[in-house]
């Protein structure tokens, strides 16, 4: 389909967010006018999208509130937004009856003229992507990293775009579904069960994540943890070059090309030591192997690749080294909201870890985290705060943590230099709170500055 196709014709955009809005600038820029149709009410709009349609100069028609998708058999195309169902009765009558269904992912694939580096998996996506995007980049090769990570979207800079480049492109189940082209180098890594709330089940999921591989032909590469057998089963799909990684140097899966053993990843003869790396956990290790292949068959110096591997810090918030003082290593992991993601982050370490925990109160159960936690040898210290400092409190004080627990305190920079004192070298210092920022931070990003900013002045 091209932009001609859309002249003068019906066409609507399935949801306002980053993608519907990213939608609604490109087809604006080549003069192609647009319904925006959004569950939300047009009153409860944020300021942007609300400026964003009403100052346009080819004014949407605009089809908002409960019933938004009572037209859409009059719509000649339809951009889907990746949060709205694709398989949803409305989408699929208006199919039936001849709307083409599309998405910004989908027009973007159909357009994109320079090769793109998908991938796909339920967890380590967004990693993965930013470091083959720093891999590249720091072989001075053009890169754009861009799709589910947010932040840039792909039809800003569709226009800008030539053979030469290179789009690292992160995609969720949403976006792979209705594809019918897979990316140049399709990479998927450890699949298991996620997003079931929205996917009817699992084979549905399954089904949206194959897109990554499916359409690849011979001159197009799979990249693949032959490890979870769905990710080998979907790696295996249509006819690219098949670069599977493996933590078993056993196994007997033969598309095997990288052996991860140890804190050293082996391709061929290559050998990537990665045992000064910042990016902490075993899973990242095979992120790392995802990347790494994927900069190799890129042409990137084994070397190179070691050095930007060890360098990555991760994603900001997510498990982020912060900085190294007196030899003890800080970490941001203020993206841990819940109690599981901040179990997930203690994996990571074998090190003795003082954790600033708490927040505001969800009303989530956190019997299941203070047990967690006092049955661990690495707990060092914890720092409490916010109301879910209270709660968890009182459940140490019943159980008689085995580790000095401190607060509940107020004052965030009060816990941080709390803790950051009687921290010993070889210790880590880490935020992850397992709760909401809401009350005391504007949100977890901004906790997460807060936490670097004192990591900072501590540097001084
Ligand atoms: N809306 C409806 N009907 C619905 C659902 C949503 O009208 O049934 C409307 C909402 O009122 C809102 C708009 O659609 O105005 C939101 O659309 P969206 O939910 O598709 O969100 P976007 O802002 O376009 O963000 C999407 C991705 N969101 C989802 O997949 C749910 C973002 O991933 C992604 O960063 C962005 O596009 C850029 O590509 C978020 C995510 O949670 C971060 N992704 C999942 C994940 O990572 O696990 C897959």
């Amino acid at each position: 389909m091209t932009l001609e196709n859309l002249r003068n014709q019906r066409v609507g955009i399935l949801g306002f967010g980053q993608e519907g809005q990213a939608i609604f600038k490109y087809l604006g820029k080549n003069q192609i006018k647009a319904t925006i149709l959004d569950i939300t009410p047009l009153a409860d709009w944020g300021a942007e999208a609300q400026s964003l349609a009403g100052d346009a100069p080819i004014k949407p028609e605009l089809i908002t509130g409960a019933d938004y998708l009572n037209e859409l058999q009059s719509f000649k195309v339809l951009f889907r937004s990746p949060g709205i169902p694709r398989l949803s009765p409305e989408i699929l009558a208006a199919e039936e009856n001849g709307t083409i269904i599309t998405s910004q992912t989908k027009w973007f694939f159909e357009h994109c003229p320079a090769p793109i580096i998908g991938v796909t998996g339920t967890k380590g996506k967004g990693t993965t992507c930013s470091l083959i995007n720093e891999i590249l980049l720091a072989a001075n090769k053009s890169s754009y990293l861009t799709g589910n990570i947010g932040k840039i979207q792909p039809l800003d800079f569709l226009d800008r775009l030539t053979q030469a480049d290179l789009v690292v492109y992160e995609l969720s189940s949403f976006q792979l579904q209705d594809l019918t082209q897979s990316p140049h180098i399709g990479i998927c890594l450890m699949v298991t069960s996620d997003h079931l709330d929205h996917h009817k089940s699992l084979g549905e999921y399954h089904q949206a994540k194959s897109a990554i591989t499916k359409f690849q032909s011979a001159a197009d590469m799979a990249i693949f943890n032959a490890d979870y057998p769905t990710s080998l089963q979907i790696g295996r799909l249509g006819h690219g070059k098949k670069y599977a990684i493996s933590k078993m140097a056993d196994s007997a899966v033969p598309e095997i090309k990288a052996i991860i053993s140890g804190e050293s990843i082996q391709i061929g003869e290559t050998t990537i030591d990665c045992s000064a790396r910042k990016l902490r956990g075993a899973h990242n290790l095979e992120n790392i192997a995802a990347a790494a292949m994927a900069g190799l068959k890129l042409g990137v110096e084994p070397a190179l690749i070691e050095q930007i591997a060890n360098d990555f810090a991760g994603l900001e918030h997510r498990l982020q080294f912060v900085a190294k003082i007196n030899d003890v290593s800080y970490y941001n992991d203020s993206i841990s909201t819940v109690p599981e993601t901040t179990i997930a982050a203690l994996n990571s370490f074998e090190e003795p870890v003082h954790l600033i925990l708490g927040g505001y109160d969800k009303g989530l159960p956190y019997h299941q985290l203070v047990a967690d936690l006092t049955g661990r040898t690495n707990v060092a210290s914890i720092a409490l705060i916010g109301e879910v400092g209270n709660k968890l409190q009182k459940l140490f004080a019943d159980i008689e943590a085995p580790f000095p627990v401190y607060g509940p305190i107020e004052n965030f920079a009060e816990a941080f230099h709390h803790i950051a004192k009687i921290a010993k070298p070889g210790d880590i210092v880490m935020l992850s709170p397992a709760a909401a920022s809401f009350g005391m931070f504007k949100n977890y990003a901004d906790r997460g500055h807060q936490f670097v900013e004192l990591v900072t002045e501590l540097q001084k």
